[in-house]
């Protein structure tokens, strides 16, 4: 088994989570993502993990150092999908491998080609890589999953099992996970208290 970390940000209300689930053959996302989610995706013997980032920069996330790859997912439906596009470069462009995914294709004026130039203009790099996706009507979704796992054998990042042994960081991020997951149970255990003195 071989196994990958994967970062997904971009503005909110992108699609990014659309994204995954059309990746996973689920159905379009209805809620926006509060807190950073960890998601998991088989493409034959390779398992990604992708940290699906919330939109919404006032929820607290922490950057995954962890994750040798970014996706950064842009809203073709907007008049102007590039709003934030330097800041979310900022924040993983030591990324060996950055692969923007334009969300949305089924609703914007836009074409492949004037948004690679503008994201290779703004950013000032030379090879865009860059898919036009569309969770709604799966457009891409197949090629880019095709893509992407070709992608990351190539560039030499996938690794055997657990990255642990790549990375000795993992443990940690791993750590806070669970350590998010106790204080979010507490919590919902204090909610599950409150509302039954109430009753
Ligand atoms: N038409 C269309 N709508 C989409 C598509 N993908 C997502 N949506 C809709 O766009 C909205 C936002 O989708 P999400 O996947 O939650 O977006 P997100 O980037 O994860 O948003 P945050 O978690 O808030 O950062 C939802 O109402 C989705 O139903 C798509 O490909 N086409
Ligand atoms: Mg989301």
């Amino acid at each position: 088994m071989k196994q990958t970390r994967i970062l997904l940000i971009g503005d909110q209300n992108t699609g990014k989570t659309s994204l995954i689930n059309a990746l996973c053959n689920e159905s379009i996302a209805t809620f926006p993502t509060v807190y950073q989610e960890f998601r998991k995706i088989q493409i034959d013997k390779l398992q990604i993990l992708i940290y699906d980032c919330p939109g919404n920069p006032s929820k607290e996330y922490n950057i995954q150092q962890t994750a040798l790859v970014a996706v950064v997912a842009i809203n073709l439906e907007h008049q102007n999908p590039f709003l934030y596009l330097e800041y979310h470069h900022h924040l993983v462009k030591d990324k060996p491998l950055i692969i923007f995914i334009g969300c949305k294709s089924d609703r914007t004026h836009h074409t492949y080609n004037v948004i690679k130039q503008q994201i290779s203009k703004i950013l000032n790099i030379q090879n865009v890589i860059l898919y036009f996706t569309s969770a709604l009507n799966q457009k891409e979704i197949a090629k880019f999953k095709e893509d992407l796992s070709q992608l990351l054998y190539q560039s030499g990042l996938v690794f055997d099992d657990d990255l642990q042994t790549q990375n000795p960081n993992v443990s940690y991020i791993e750590e806070q996970d669970s350590q998010f997951l106790n204080k979010w149970a507490q919590f919902l255990n204090c909610c599950c208290a409150c509302l039954k003195k109430d009753e």
